[in-house]
């Protein structure tokens, strides 16, 4: 016996890879309704490369009611108008925004990290998935985090425009194809030319100068690995469609050794390590797109702290970053909680 899904915000870059990592992991399903805005009502989509295809209704006038959970991606102004209304017809949302991520009734959830706070998922029947940066970094800390208790981060994220959605992508094919035939290559979605550029600006900016993409990465940390945890983040967008990139520097508390973390590392839930010391022996955007880990390589000592590593992490935004992440929370609500499927 399995559970009765919805994915909202089936037709987006998330929504289409939820379908696909739920058809991937053969989810439980019974039956699976396929939501997004009156825009896309009627059209086809995928569920992943089972040739099943399902019809998009309008979210609008979907009735929750007798429905197991909901996965969530419609962006911020979406959940706030439809997540109250599932989540109070009994279906439990799991929501991609970041609306209700710092709400202290909701927990945040990362399934290798934090797995137990998903028992307070009752108090509003809504659990948040976290901004994508911070998933990534969160699973490659937790294991050292244990062994020698972080004191601060310092991290620099180098994010792919898939993150921005379909309108990123786009932007970035248009301008690389317009600059080759001498065509302006006008910004529209970023504020700046994306293609063979960098741009230092993800989100808005807050009154003390920071982004809200690297608030994100600060307090979600917080939240979901330990409030003592000093971070301190910025946040680049670069040319790359899929894959989000981050250089991080870590300082402990008690002494690491590189050959330690990396031992560690190649034991812990959901990291691949790929850590030679040789032309390409480390990992690449372009490589992680469509797998489900998070990738770490250069694990070295940085000697101008007292212990001190530095690491590369690597991961497919729009999956661990996103959607896996969903679904694995998915799989641990129905593990933990809701127990239909055999
Ligand atoms: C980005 N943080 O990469 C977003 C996606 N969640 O812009």
């Amino acid at each position: 016996m399995g559970y009765r899904v919805v994915v909202a915000g089936a037709t987006g870059n998330v929504g289409r890879e939820m379908l696909n990592i739920l058809a991937e992991r053969e989810f439980p399903i019974d039956e699976l309704a396929v939501l997004a805005s009156a825009r896309s009502q009627g059209d086809m989509v995928d569920f992943g490369e089972t040739g099943k295809q399902y019809k998009v209704q309008n979210i609008d006038h979907f009735d929750p009611t007798g429905w197991d959970m909901a996965l969530f991606a419609i962006g911020s102004e979406g959940s706030k108008l439809h997540a109250p209304r599932f989540a109070a017809a009994g279906c439990t949302v799991i929501d991609n925004a970041s609306l209700y991520r710092m709400d202290p009734d909701v927990p945040l959830i990362v399934p290798e990290v934090n797995p137990e706070a998903i028992d307070g998922y009752k108090k509003r029947n809504i659990i948040a998935n976290p901004n994508c940066s911070t998933a990534q970094m969160v699973v490659a800390l937790k294991p050292l985090h244990d062994a020698a208790k972080i004191k601060r981060v310092v991290v620099a994220t180098y994010q792919s425009v898939s993150g921005a959605g379909k309108a990123g992508m786009d932007e970035l094919f248009e301008q690389s194809r317009n600059i080759f035939v001498g065509d302006p290559a006008t910004p529209s979605k970023f504020t700046k030319q994306i293609a063979f550029n960098v741009i230092p600006h993800i989100d808005s900016f807050l009154d003390d100068g920071s982004t809200k993409e690297e608030w994100k990465m600060v307090v979600e940390t917080k939240k979901i690995l330990d409030p003592k945890i000093k971070v301190t983040a910025t946040c680049v967008r670069v040319p790359v469609f899929v894959g989000h990139s981050e250089a991080i520097n870590i300082e402990f508390e008690d002494e690491i050794s590189a050959a330690q973390a990396k031992s560690i590392l190649r034991e812990a839930p959901g990291v691949m390590l790929i850590d030679k010391h040789e032309d390409g022996g480390y990992i690449t955007p372009i490589e992680c797109v469509g797998e489900f880990a998070t990738f770490i390589s250069r694990v070295r000592e940085d000697s101008t702290v007292e212990n001190g590593l530095s690491l590369w992490c690597v991961s497919d935004n729009l999956r661990k970053g996103a959607a896996l992440n969903a679904v694995q929370i998915a799989e641990l609500l129905g593990r933990r909680h809701l127990k239909k499927a055999a």
